[in-house]
């Protein structure tokens, strides 16, 4: 659908703006969208002034979402076996073949794979249905693979999955420790907000723990690249540290907590600091300062994500953080709090509707006889389950082992994201049925399921979210999605309703669910029952009206205000009492386990995985924004650059990492901010934008035994250099066929008009590859081929134009290749000039000088650009960079890189 159509879709009801929220990260940040038929997308989008997350600001992502509202790319209708179906037949069949197999097999014989960017009503209708009516718990979630080991972390401490914490802490901590987390790239508004607060108070200090030194470290007063794995030994060092140095809280702790002796002679196995340091790699002093921080910050905060709860030691990792701050009551107070950062924007939303296989609903869970028992009335449950399903790599492994014979996934890409992820692959082309439902025709994971069911997506559908601290907002939808795509929620109670349950289905509209949702939650949640931190009693009977324009509201939200508004919580805790039995918090005692692989003689590298700034997992949406595949547009493996030296890789060139698993060929970047003998390769890349980049096609499915979260950040691989015989690129108004990237390295990068596809191959001949595109292209009477060809140069050129329209531009070399940014722009024209078409021919350098990696995404501000602005106008600071060329003036998100560019460039005068 072109762009142009857009406003057409624009719902009649929205006659001014909208309020929704952000569909990317568990920041949540408000946003306000008014239909502006004069903007492309035919939307005005900014942040939301008055919403507590981000107060107005948007990072990157966020402020181009309208961009990918197109529907170019969209799953149109049903298909069955690759056929297009009518949604009676569709729903029919799924509801046939599930209902088959589970008489046949049993309940646990079918699963369901969903995700932490379902919105809370499609999410709970999606667990009622198999833990109440089909009756297995094999319902688990992407968040498996994200937020499993802070959960477990927060319930072994607290007996509850609270998140105690506010955005408002961020302004009023002392000291904010980032462990595991690049704030700057995956969280940004909440990086936005920290290096606000600490320009207001710059007493203010920020460390952070990451084994690299990545863009957030822009922020930070102390960078400690520990030795991956190894925080649980760290928090233990410093809980020994505390105790060394009279800071327990000993009255909090002996009045609100059981277990602290225990902790702590478990932590003293790390009182050495000398010791810790070596263990972790960390300079001693470095290691000392932090302790000494830490001791004298009172409003000290931990923010942490993956780096601590992808690892087969995830869970520890979060207690022995969560046990630093029971031992100083620095909880439940302003300013501090061990605050695990949620990456989905309704990763939270999942947990309290409880998609978790282990869970069961409202933050109760299978190891009360009482709570099965209290849901099940609740639901009126047919078949209500007793016992906890398989969790997401036991249940891809049921499915290759044929004891699942069904599965419905649901909002994520399992083909891309799961470790081991060819054997997910080829447990599911195995499978007897795979349905998939998504917005999106052609991913990895649609391509091997059998049925296919067409979703609305953000801006499409109404429904709530809940960010990382636990404000709930409501996403809505402000456009039609194209005609046969259907809400999540709707999918799921029809199909339900075919399998026989209609009666608890019967859902009109979101606002139904939720209601059930927030009833559920309160039921019994008193001295009748057992008292849990989930309650959003305020809400049951809320109205459409008001369910439409819900105003963010942090839970619990049990109470209403005089005027009928219901009363959020921003801070649990705050009295000392918590969600176990006694009321009291756990101490866990800790003892820290490393990685479960170790580099060795054959697989000497660490691999490390995790996200770019612009890009959103497995990039269906970010990818259809030309703007966001400028500032990284090809899947890179950063190595030391003496790593590289040592493995005879060159910056730019090629290189294969390998293990057992498989197999990567990925762009080299040498990168001073890598360990020595570590590597990181972007989490994003897939079978639809590269030929050899899925790195999870390296990740062993190994997990953590308590949360069963895999350990996703280390890997452990070889690398060496992969010499092609010839490289070149291609720029083509439509997608190449498959073919024509047979036995090539090629990663495609959407252009404003045109698809680019960067290739390299050893084996396959340049000259045959270019006849083959050109036969393959249809001509006709207008088309017009320029041919140039240089066999023992090794140069080949070949353009295609249709009624003197540039159609398709190939260029292959054995070194140097024309500008691409410069061929890109011929695509803009309706009829090529002569003078570029003479250019496209002798494959001349336009003589525009080349802008480098973008790095303002923005305004479109590439590297080179900046360091020459910087040498010529002797810029010293971002403020002046901003003035001279707008970098960094929007959204900010570039902020952090371009101090580090200013860095280096005052590095390299002074060297
Ligand atoms: N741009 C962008 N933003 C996103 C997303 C996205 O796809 N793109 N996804 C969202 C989602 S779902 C999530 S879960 C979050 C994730 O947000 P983050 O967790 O902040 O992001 P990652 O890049 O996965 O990993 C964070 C860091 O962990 C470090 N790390 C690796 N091993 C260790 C270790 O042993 N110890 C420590 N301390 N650190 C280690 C890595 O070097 C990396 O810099 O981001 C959210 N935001
Ligand atoms: N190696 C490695 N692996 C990782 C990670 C890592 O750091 N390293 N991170 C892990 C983490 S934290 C996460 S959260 C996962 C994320 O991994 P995934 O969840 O697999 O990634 P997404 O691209 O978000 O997948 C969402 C899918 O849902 C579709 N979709 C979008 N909107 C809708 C909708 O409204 N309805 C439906 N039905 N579909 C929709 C999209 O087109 C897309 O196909 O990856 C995990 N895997
Ligand atoms: S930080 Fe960016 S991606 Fe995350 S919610 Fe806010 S605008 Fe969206
Ligand atoms: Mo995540």
């Amino acid at each position: 659908m072109a762009a142009k159509n857009f406003s057409s879709f624009i719902k009649t009801s929205i006659k001014s703006s909208v309020k929704t929220t952000c569909p990317y990260c568990g920041v949540g940040c408000g946003m306000l969208l008014s239909p502006n038929p004069t903007m492309q997308s035919g939307w005005d989008l900014s942040g939301d002034k008055t919403h507590p997350a981000n107060f107005g600001r948007l990072c990157v992502k966020g402020a181009s979402a309208a961009e990918t509202l197109g529907f170019e790319g969209r799953l149109l209708s049903p298909q069955i076996n690759g056929q297009e179906a009518d949604w009676e037949t569709a729903l029919n069949e799924v509801a046939g073949r599930f209902k088959k197999i589970i008489d046949q097999y049993g309940p646990e014989s079918v699963a369901f794979y969903v995700s932490g960017q379902l919105l809370t009503e499609d999410y709970y209708v999606a667990n009622k249905l198999m833990k109440g009516f089909i009756g297995s718990a094999n319902i688990d979630t992407n968040s498996r693979l994200c937020m499993a080991s802070a959960v477990v972390g927060y319930k072994r401490a607290f007996g509850s999955d609270s998140v105690p914490c506010s955005y408002e802490d961020l302004e009023q901590a002392e000291l904010i420790t980032l462990v595991g987390s690049n704030t700057a790239w995956a969280h940004p508004i909440v990086y936005q907000r920290i290096a606000a607060a600490k320009k207001a108070n710059p007493q203010m200090k920020v460390v952070v723990v990451d084994p690299r030194r990545t863009a957030t470290c822009d922020l930070a007063d102390l960078h400690l690249a520990i030795k991956p794995g190894m925080d649980a030994a760290l928090f233990n060092g410093l809980l020994a540290y505390f105790s060394e140095h009279g800071e327990i809280d000993v009255d909090f702790v002996a009045r609100h907590c059981n277990g602290f002796a225990e902790a702590l002679d478990a932590a003293r196995q790390q009182a050495d600091i000398q010791e810790l340091a070596e263990l972790c790699d960390l300079a001693v002093e470095d290691l000392h300062q932090w302790f000494e921080w830490c001791l004298q910050s009172p409003k000290m905060l931990t923010l942490y994500s993956q780096g601590v709860n992808q690892s087969t030691s995830g869970v520890d990792k979060s207690n022995a953080i969560i046990n630093c701050h029971l031992a100083t009551g620095r909880i439940g107070k302003v300013g501090c709090g061990p605050f695990s950062i949620t990456g989905q924007p309704n990763a939270m939303g999942g947990r309290e509707v409880g998609g978790l296989a282990n869970q069961l609903a409202a933050h109760m869970d299978f190891t009360s006889e009482e709570s099965i028992d209290r849901v099940a009335r609740f639901w009126q449950a047919q078949n209500m389950a007793t016992q906890d399903g398989l969790k997401a790599v036991d249940m891809f492994d049921a499915i290759a082992a044929g004891k699942i014979k069904a599965i419905w996934i649901m909002n994520t890409n399992p083909v891309v994201s799961m470790p081991d992820a060819d054997r997910v692959r080829q447990a599911l082309l195995d499978c007897e049925t795979v349905v998939v439902s998504d917005c999106m025709a052609q991913t990895d994971t649609t391509e091997v399921a059998d049925i296919l069911l067409p979703a609305l997506t953000w801006g499409e559908t109404d429904g709530s979210v809940t960010n990382s601290d636990r404000t709930i907002s409501m996403q809505r939808a402000f456009i039609s999605g194209p005609e046969q795509s259907r809400a999540d929620w709707w999918m799921i109670c029809e199909v339900a309703k075919r399998m026989g349950f209609g009666e608890a289905f019967e859902y009109r509209h979101p606002v139904e669910i939720f209601r059930e949702h927030a009833a559920l939650s309160a039921f019994e949640n008193d001295e009748t029952g057992t008292i849990r931190d989930f309650n959003l009693a305020a809400l049951t009977d809320i109205s459409l009206d008001d369910y439409l324009t819900f105003p963010p509201t942090p839970w619990p939200i049990v109470d209403k205000d005089a005027r009928g508004k219901p009363l959020g919580t921003p801070r649990l805790f705050c009295d000392g009492q918590f969600f176990t039995s006694d009321r009291k918090a756990r101490f866990i005692a800790i003892t820290p386990r490393a990685p479960q692989s170790s580099p060795n003689p054959q697989y000497p590298f660490v691999l490390n995985t995790g996200r770019v700034r612009d890009q959103w997992h497995t990039m269906t949406r970010t990818a259809k924004t030309p703007k966001l595949m400028t500032h990284v547009a090809e899947p890179f493996v950063a190595i030391h650059p003496q790593d590289a030296e040592e493995k005879g890789l060159t910056n730019g060139g090629l290189a294969r990492v390998f293990n057992d698993l498989g197999e990567l060929i990925l762009r080299v970047e040498c990168q001073a901010s890598q360990r020595r003998g570590g590597l990181f390769v972007p989490m994003h890349w897939n079978r639809q934008y590269a030929s050899h980049a899925n790195v999870d096609r390296l990740v062993a499915a190994r997990v953590d035994p308590l949360s069963g979260q895999p350990e996703s950040k280390h890997a452990v691989v070889a690398v060496e250099a992969y010499h092609s015989s010839w490289k070149g690129f291609v720029l083509s108004r439509d997608s190449l066929e498959q073919a024509f990237l047979e036995g090539l390295y090629w990663s495609r990068i959407t252009g404003e008009q045109f698809q680019r596809y960067e290739v390299e191959a050893q084996d396959r001949s340049a000259r045959s590859w270019m006849d083959c595109l050109q036969s393959a292209m249809n001509g006709n009477d207008s088309t017009d081929w320029l041919r140039y060809v240089d066999e023992t140069e090794g140069v080949f050129r070949l353009a295609m134009l249709q009624n003197g329209k540039l159609q398709l531009a190939v260029f292959v070399s054995k070194d140097k290749l024309p500008e691409r940014r410069w061929v890109g722009q011929c695509f803009s024209q309706e009829v090529l000039s002569e003078r570029d078409r003479r250019f496209l021919l002798a494959g001349k350098l336009s003589g525009a000088k080349d802008a480098g990696k973008t790095i303002c995404s923005c305004f479109g501000v590439g590297l080179n650009t900046i360091l020459e602005a910087i040498e010529t106008q002797s810029l010293t600071s971002v403020e002046e960079i901003g003035k001279a060329l707008k970098a960094g003036t929007n959204c900010g998100s570039c902020l952090p890189e371009l101090t580090e560019i200013l860095q280096s460039q005052y590095h390299e005068l002074r060297a």
